[in-house]
This record gives structure tokens, sequence and C-alpha cells, in this order.
């Protein structure tokens, strides 16, 4: 019935067909008795009235003046030529090359990945972006590049936002067609906490390149760059950007720090360089680097290594700014910055200070600072629905020096700490992970390896042990599981290897296995994972962008598909109405396919009966819909 409906559809006679068409088009599958997009919406919106959205549970509101942002109107139709069209010219060593050549300082806007990670829990949906990036396009056709995907972004959006990460990168893509998008690898832990085999990260590097990403920053959480080669070369093969990254961590000044001094960046960087990066990140992910030391570590990189380097850092210590006006003295190619409402403490440097500070000067960035500032006041009302998602940090603060603990894990940790209890032991939580960073022979804190120095700080001060006992041959610990992971050697080798005393410890003698641990796993059956991931899903169709998911969490992705199944594209409805659904009297729009708008009408909230069950009382499109649903409450 299935391939008679497909061959039999108006598309797919018209030849428009796209690997996408079998999930948009779900009458495909009207064969069997299944409920239509709008129903499945409407029940979604229902239930989240009724019920509530478990994840805004017991947070703050909203204020009840908010409303739908409204993107600022793109100056022209025909955006300029930018970074992409070099690309796609010039390929990754032309665009590398073309940086190099550039007086202005190229600026990334972070505010779609970095940015929401590090202040709102990455919660941003993506209508709440996509809306907003024919504006980029239009009016700011001067960005080096707009990072929108990777991180924390791919997991939560299947896991808390019920929304598929590669429609997004898709939906950004087409709408910016001017700008590079840029994403985030954790190498071979690709978008997880895991390492994953090799064919798994060629294969998922492919499809994003395929779905639209550009710029690949590629780093290791433990600055190995033996375990960043399958990931940069699969980026090289698929002739995109492959930006070689370090991770700073430590103080280049401070001699009791000297295992993370010039001379290791510098080598590290030589190394990238030597693999085949097109361009060299520097990923200060906590925001360590201050500005003496980013002048002076930018000033020897360029002098050093003849690729064009991307700086990246945080403004947890309120210095950002500082540091980017050093590495833009000392030479640096490009930075990030995050658009102002969305920018400072754990996020980005703030774009249109370090527009405007730059401005008349060598290094002006050549972006409308009007523009700038009409795209922050956008980003200000969206940032106002997230509300339940901040993490109430009122400044920035100077002990970041001390835990180290990136921009991205900070509020999260935080948030950790609150829920088992250890909320007012805040700052021994923060001294601890310090502790730990240094009993694990100091390394680079950044996703994954930040997560375990995490585990095993808030495992510490709840049951309160010292490092000393911790270290003390005789005291007998329990060490969290991902804890053994790391020891065992499975993120791989930290420079100058973990201490032998730390690992005998945690391993109780067994051997860790020092080598790639790449070089340990098998090939994944990318076919049967594709058959056991539909099967999974009653026989679902799996594509490509699908089984890339499927592989990088397969029960989050699982789990997702089932819940999409039952609500349909609720990624469709505003921000507002997804996590507090709707009040009588209110209305709303949601385009749920190309040109196709459900025009969707709260008329009234009936009781609950004797059953437990709610009505509601909608007007769809005109006409009046019913929905019942089980009041949990
Ligand atoms: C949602 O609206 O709930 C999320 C979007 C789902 C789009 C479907 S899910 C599987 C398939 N993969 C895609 O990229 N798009 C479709
Ligand atoms: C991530 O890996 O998600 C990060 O943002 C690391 O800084
Ligand atoms: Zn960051």
């Amino acid at each position: 019935d299935f391939v008679i409906n497909l061959l039999k559809h108006p598309v797919f006679l018209n030849n428009e067909y796209h690997t996408k068409f079998i999930d948009q088009t779900p009458e495909l599958f009207d064969f069997a008795p299944r409920q239509d997009r709008a129903t499945k919406i409407l029940t979604y919106i229902a239930d989240i009235t009724v019920n509530g959205h478990p994840e805004t549970e017991g947070r703050p509101k909203p204020r009840a003046d908010v409303k739908t942002p409204k993107a600022p109107r793109p100056m022209t139709d025909t955006p300029a030529p930018g970074t992409k069209q070099i690309l796609d010219e010039r390929g990754p060593e032309g665009l590398a090359k073309w940086m190099s050549e550039q007086s202005r300082l190229l600026i990334t806007d972070t505010t779609m990945r970095d940015s929401h990670q590090s202040l709102l829990a990455t919660r941003m949906r993506s209508i709440d972006m996509v809306r907003v990036a024919p504006a980029y396009a239009a009016n700011l056709p001067q960005l080096f590049s707009v990072e929108c995907w990777g991180g924390a972004t791919f997991d939560v959006a299947y896991r808390f936002l019920q929304e598929c990460p590669w429609q997004r990168l898709r939906d950004l893509r087409a709408r910016m067609p001017n700008v590079m998008t840029q994403m985030l690898l954790r190498a071979s832990n690709g978008v997880g906490y895991t390492n994953y085999p090799d064919n798994v990260v060629q294969f998922f590097i492919r499809q994003a390149a395929e779905s639209g990403v550009d710029v690949f920053r590629v780093f290791d959480s433990l600055n190995w760059v033996e375990n960043m080669r399958v990931a940069m070369d699969a980026v090289i093969d698929a002739g995109k950007v492959c930006e070689g990254t370090i991770c700073y961590t430590g103080d280049l000044l401070d001699p009791e720090r000297s295992k993370y001094d010039l001379k290791y960046y510098v080598g590290m960087a030589k190394e990238l360089e030597a693999a085949g990066a097109h361009v060299l990140g520097l990923k200060d992910m906590a925001g360590l680097l201050k500005p003496v030391q980013a002048r002076m570590l930018i000033g020897a990189l360029k002098e050093e290594v003849g690729l064009p380097i991307h700086f990246h850092t945080h403004d947890t210590a309120g210095i950002a700014c500082g540091s980017i006006m050093a590495a833009a003295e000392a030479g640096v190619d490009a930075v990030d910055c995050a658009m102002d409402s969305l920018s400072g403490n754990t996020s980005q440097a703030t774009l249109g200070t370090v527009v405007s500070a730059l401005a008349h000067t060598e290094r002006e960035t050549g972006l409308d600072i009007a523009a700038v500032r009409e795209l922050s006041n956008y980003w200000e009302n969206v940032r106002d629905q997230y509300a339940a998602f901040e993490s109430g940090m009122q400044s920035p603060a100077s002990e970041v020096y001390l835990h180290e603990m990136p921009g991205g894990q900070f509020t999260n940790l935080k948030a950790q700490a609150r829920s088992l209890g250890l909320e007012e032991k805040w700052h021994e939580v923060a001294k601890t992970y310090a502790d730990v960073n240094m009993m694990f022979g100091d390394i680079v804190k950044v996703t994954p390896s930040s997560k375990v120095v995490g585990d095993m700080a808030l495992m510490m001060v709840s049951q309160g042990l010292t490092r000393e006992q911790v270290e003390d041959p005789k005291t007998e610990v329990s060490f969290p599981d991902s804890v053994i992971d790391m020891m065992r050697g499975n993120l791989g080798q930290p420079p100058g290897g973990f201490p032998a005393s730390i690992v005998k410890k945690v391993l109780k003698g067994e051997k860790p296995n020092t080598e790639r641990p790449g070089k340990h796993l098998k090939p994944v059956d990318l076919e049967a994972a594709r058959t056991e991931a539909s099967e999974a899903l009653g026989g679902e169709q799996i594509d490509d962008e699908d089984l890339g998911g499927y592989l990088m969490y397969p029960k989050v992705f699982t789990d997702y598909r089932r819940r999409h199944a039952e609500y349909g594209p609720v990624r469709t409805l505003p921000t507002h109405t997804f996590f507090y659904g709707m009040e009588a009297g209110e209305e709303i729009s949601a385009e749920i396919a190309p040109g196709k708008t459900l025009e969707i009408r709260c008329q009234a909230i009936g009781e609950t009966n004797d059953e437990g069950e709610a009505k509601l009382f909608f007007e769809l499109n005109g006409q009046p819909r019913l929905i019942r649903v089980k009041d949990r409450r």
C-alpha cells in the first residue's frame, strides 16, 4: 500500500521527491488509520495546557507581557555574497588564504549555539532561529560564520525540544545562503559523550557536511591530536573547512601551571597544521585566557604557524572583550561573539561592543552596528521566553580562574548540585572541581572530560571526601562510572598521561588502554543499525540523518520519534505555546508544512470530569474541534 500511495502522490509524480518527503507526507501512511497532524498538534497543546511542560515545572515563568518576537526586516531580497560563496568557489584552502589576507577582524556569531548553551541550558528552539536567519543573510553578510549546530544542541533538540536537529540545520542553511554555518564537533566523541567507532564518526561528518555544515570546529577533550585525526580527515574529505582546535587551560604565565606553557600550545598547533587543519581554532571554553596571555599566545602562534587563527572565549570572568582586543592587536584572524542580549557571563563577548570598539581602527569588522542592534533587540525578546532556563547568575566572577569550568558546564553543574541538595555547598563544589583536576594530573576540562571531573567533584562533596582521602590507598572509594571509564583510557590520553597512582586506585590494578580508543572499537554495521532503528519504530523509514541521530544516542532518538508520531511537528508552535500551552481566547498560527498554516484559537478549557478527562474547545482554521486529554495533575 505504501509504495502505491507513494507512486501516486502528486509531489512524487512531479519529481520533487527528496528524502524528507516520506516524513513530511504522513498521508502516505493513511492505509492504517492514524490521526492527522492538526489533531496531533491540538492534542499536544491541550496536554501542555492542562498538565504543563515537565521542563518548566517549578521554574520562573516569562513575564506576562512577552510577545512572539518579530525578526528585523531583511534589507534586501538578494543577500550579498559572503564567506559561503568564497568557500564554494575557492575551497577550504582558498577560504583560509582569503582569511589571512583580510585586515578586518572576522566575526562568528555564536548566538544560535554556544550562547544559549551557556546561558539557557541549550533550550533555544529552532523556530526562534529560523525566523531570524533571513535577516542575518541580508543585514550581516560580512559575518565570517554563524555557529548554529553541534555541541550540546544536537542532543537537546531530540531529548528536550522534541525536534529534529537536522531539520534545524537544513532550515537555517536554506535561509542564510551567503554566510558559512559552523558546528562544534567533539572529534571522536561526535556530538556525544563517548568515543564512537571510526566509521560512525566518518558517517556522521559526511552527513553533517551534506545537510549544511561548512565549518567544523574539531577539538578533543584531552587535547590529544592522535584522537582528532579521523574526524579531521573526514571533514577534509568532505571539502569543508577543518578548524583543528586547541583547547586552552591553565595560565601561560603561572609557573605552577607550566605544563600548559607557550611551548606546549605552539607544539600542538604545529601538530594540527601537519594534520591538515585549514584554520587553527583556539578554544578557551572556560574564559581563562587573560589579555596579556592572549597577546603572547596569539603572537607566538602567528609567528610559528601558517594558519589563520580563530579565537573562541567566554565572558565568565568579565574580561572576554579585553582578551579579544588583545588578540586582535596580536593579529588574530577571527573571533567569536554573541549578540549583545545573549552575551556576557558564561556566554561569549558582546558582539556590538567588539564591533564598536574596533570601528575606525585597522581591524574594523565591516559589520553594520545598526543591524547588530536590531538583531540584538530581537534576541532580547526571544530570551524573555526562556525565563525558565535562566541560571540566575547575576554577575561575572573571577572564581572561574579557580575551578576552570567551561561556560557550557557551569550552569549545568550548578543545577545538578542543586538537585543533589548541594546548593549551599556550591563554592565547595567549585573548589573540589579544582582539586579533582589536579588529582587527575591537570587536564583539559571540556565535554566530555569536564563531565568526568564534575561527576567526581559532586561525589566527593556529597560524601564529604577530600582529595587526600581519595588518594590514600587505604581509603575505600567507589568511583563514578565516568571516572573509571576515563582512567581505562576510553576518552584517550592527556599530555603526559594520567598519574599512575590515581589510575591504579581507580582501576584496582586493571591495565588501562593507552592507545587511541577508536583503534579498538569494531566498525558498526550501519545498515544493520538502520534496520534495528526502523524495527524499534514499527517499520518507519530511517534516512541517513535519522541514522546519524540513532548512532549517537539510540534511545534518545527512538523516544523522540515515538513522541513525534504522537504529537506531530510541534517544532512549528510558538515557543510560549510549546512550553505553556494556550489560554482561553488566545490565537496562534503554526506553519506545519510549507504553505500549510494552522490558525488555532483556544475557545475554552472545560472542567475535568470524574474519569479524569479534560475537554478543550478549539477553533482550527475556523472549524470547531474538541480535544480530550487526560488530566494528570
Ligand atoms: C517535530 O516537529 O516534532 C520535529 C521535526 C520532525 C521532522 C521529521 S522527524 C524525522 C524526519 N527527519 C527529519 O529531518 N525530519 C523528519
Ligand atoms: C561542547 O562540547 O558542547 C562545548 O561547548 C564545549 O565547550
Ligand atoms: Zn564555548
